[in-house]
């Protein structure tokens, strides 16, 4: 065996928000990979429209820094736990990993998801207590918890003894002692350098496993991953082995290694590094690229199984084909599995219905990006209420169950706790975190978590943050959850106009402005009792040649609710969908008609009396 000493393989992991694109973003200004004179920004790593527009990470990626003549091949990814897929993809590129907490927040449950898989795929752990600038950050408190942690996780005894570093990522310092006067972020290139080890690589043919994919629209498919034995060379030829076993011949075409966010034209590249390859178009992430003469396979990526399922189904909207360029089964259909390339914890399947794709996640938002990227890609489509994926397991019926975390103020303890058990929660851990707030933890079936991302907003005013993780699957438990009031549904086609929704404003809150188009059975408020009912929001005042007072000039509307496309998924209930257009999102009862509706409603009344 044979180490790579000018190389360092590191992947940076931690829970969402807890700064690891900011630390790139100060390793790779530190370095000196960009010109002085060049504007860089912030979260220069989050590069696609929606990680901007968001502030999240939703895709792993890679960079390299050099430091000393060392080049530190860094991997960024995601810390919210429904990406947790792009974690698993990408461990296996590393050596080690950087474990990033929260001075203030201290461990999160996806800091223990995260350090779980790092040490379990064999990675040296440097910890590292990130935002020391914060106010009421608790470094020694934090520091104990991150040791508790180690002792229920580390597969080795060697494991906890792990290097630690305090850093403000935000203002570029890292320092090795508390308290320690900070000037730059060297400290913790020094420290990679010295705990993590350089690859370690075997000569021979090559080997090299695929754990990401990139197009262009020149070069095609590219095929990203770490060689793990051998040499790559641009011509060289070779062959690609698939999950099936099966083997295809290939020529390579172009290799690139990372340097800052630049991939540069190597004309060659050995084991140990991380390299992005042209040349494969057949191929797939988790399959191997391999030498002809000694085609041998590496394990395949091992991804976590999905836990939230929802149909994506041709639009049948009245107004379906005004907005979208695609919108045809065949089109969603290719785009849906299309996703499966690239989306490893997704799963899609055809339904009895040649209009409709089951579709299943990791959570709510994996799917929720899927649907506005596909958005924003000019499709157009509907989708349902996300369910929890329940399984059969020795003849039991199982449900995901999720470990929810909630940081709010202790006035708000009751509210939740009381919200949270009509949802089936149990609490199972509470503390005092100072200042007023408390950490509340609860196991929840995920079923309980449907729909109650926006109450969850409104009980707290926005003040707290809640934050799941999927445990493990238990035995199904009945129960409701649903605790959402009444649709206010559209009765008629048309323009929405300020007299009819003022109307509506006296049933309950309304979601659209004056000159919305709408459909019948279009949901365009939330009533404040239990029943949908319909309104006529187009109706218009009756003209007369006497006006009755002044009041009558100008009625004040309340200004609508505005829902984000989460905040949507998150409202429907099972007999309706969303409407997602490149132009509007809109809800929508799943029969449209009022008849429809009280038939149907009828019809499960006397089912319910039949099989009494
Ligand atoms: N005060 C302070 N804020 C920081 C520091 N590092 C990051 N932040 C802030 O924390 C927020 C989240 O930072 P990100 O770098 O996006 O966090 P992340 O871990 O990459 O988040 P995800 O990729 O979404 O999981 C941003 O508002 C940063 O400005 C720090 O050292 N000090
Ligand atoms: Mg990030």
């Amino acid at each position: 065996m044979n180490y790579r000493k000018d190389i360092r393989n590191i992947v940076i992991v931690a829970h969402v928000d807890h700064g690891k694109t900011t630390l790139v973003d100060a390793m790779l200004k530190q370095s000196k990979v960009f010109r002085d004179n060049q504007k860089l920004g912030e979260l220069i790593m989050d590069q696609n429209e929606l990680e901007r527009e968001k502030g999240v990470t939703i895709l792993a990626k890679n960079t390299a820094v050099l430091y000393r003549g060392v080049k530190i091949n860094i991997i960024d990814t995601p810390g919210h736990a429904d990406f947790s897929g792009e974690v698993e993809r990408v461990i296996s590129m590393a050596d080690g990993c950087l474990l990033l907490v929260d001075s203030v927040e201290g461990p999160m449950p996806q800091t223990k998801f995260v350090l779980r898989r790092a040490l379990e795929g064999g990675l040296k752990p440097i910890v590292v207590i990130n935002k020391i600038d914060r106010q009421n950050s608790r470094i020694a408190e934090v520091n104990s918890l991150i040791q508790d942690l180690f002792l229920e996780l580390a597969t080795n005894a060697d494991q906890l003894d792990y290097p630690l570093l305090y850093v403000s990522a935000k203002e570029g310092i890292a320092v090795t002692e508390e308290g320690m006067q900070g000037k730059d972020i060297m400290p913790l290139f020094e420290c990679i350098l010295k705990n993590i080890p350089p690859p370690q690589i075997e000569n021979g043919p090559l080997q090299m496993l695929v754990s990401n994919l990139d197009y262009d629209s020149h070069k095609g498919r590219i095929a990203i991953g770490r060689i793990w034995r051998g040499k790559i060379a641009p011509h060289d030829s070779a062959v690609s082995i698939s999950a099936d076993g099966s083997i295809t011949n290939c020529e390579i075409g172009e290799v690139f290694t990372y340097l800052g966010l630049k991939r540069l034209k190597v004309e060659e590249a050995e084991a140990g590094d991380i390299v992005a390859v042209t040349g494969f178009e057949g191929i797939n992430i988790g399959d191997t690229i391999s030498s002809p003469e000694q085609p041998e396979v590496l394990p395949r990526i091992d991804v976590g199984e999905p836990t939230v399922e929802m149909t994506f189904g041709v639009n049948t909207s009245p107004f379906a084909g005004n907005e979208g360029c695609f919108g045809t089964t065949r089109q969603l259909r290719a785009r849906l599995y299309k996703e499966l390339e690239t989306n490893l914890s997704l799963r899609v399947q055809d339904t009895d219905s040649s209009d409709t794709f089951m579709v299943r996640g990791r959570g709510e938002l994996h799917l929720a990006i899927l649907i506005e990227t596909m958005r924003r890609e000019g499709y157009e489509f509907e989708v349902s209420q996300p369910a929890a994926i329940t399984k059969v397991v020795d003849g039991k019926l199982m449900e995901p169950v999720e470990a929810l975390t909630i940081d709010t103020s202790d006035k708000y303890i009751g509210v939740l706790t009381e919200m949270l058990s009509s949802r089936q929660a149990q609490l199972v851990d509470m503390r005092n975190e100072g200042y007023g707030n408390v950490r509340l933890e609860f196991h929840i079936p995920t079923k309980g978590l449907i729909g109650f991302r926006n109450s969850f907003i409104v009980a707290t005013r926005g003040e707290s943050t809640m934050n799941s993780i999927f445990l493990g699957y238990r035995p199904w438990c009945k129960g409701t959850t649903s605790t959402r009031s009444g649709a206010l549904v559209a009765a008629e086609r048309g323009v929405a106009l300020t007299y009819g929704l003022n109307n509506a404003q006296g049933r309950g809150v309304t979601f659209i402005e004056p000159g919305t188009t709408v459909y019948e059975g279009m949901i365009v408020g939330l009533n404040s009792r239990p029943q949908d009912i319909a309104v006529n929001v187009c109706k218009e005042k009756k003209k007369t040649n006497v006006r009755a007072s002044t009041s009558d000039i100008s009625i004040k509307l309340t200004p609508p609710v505005k829902m984000s496309l989460e905040q949507a998924i998150d409202f429907i209930n099972n007999d309706e969908l969303v409407e997602v257009t490149p132009e509007n999102i809109r809800l929508r009862k799943k029969l449209l008609t009022q008849a429809q509706r009280a038939r149907s409603t009828f019809n499960a009344l006397r089912g319910v009396r039949v099989t009494k």
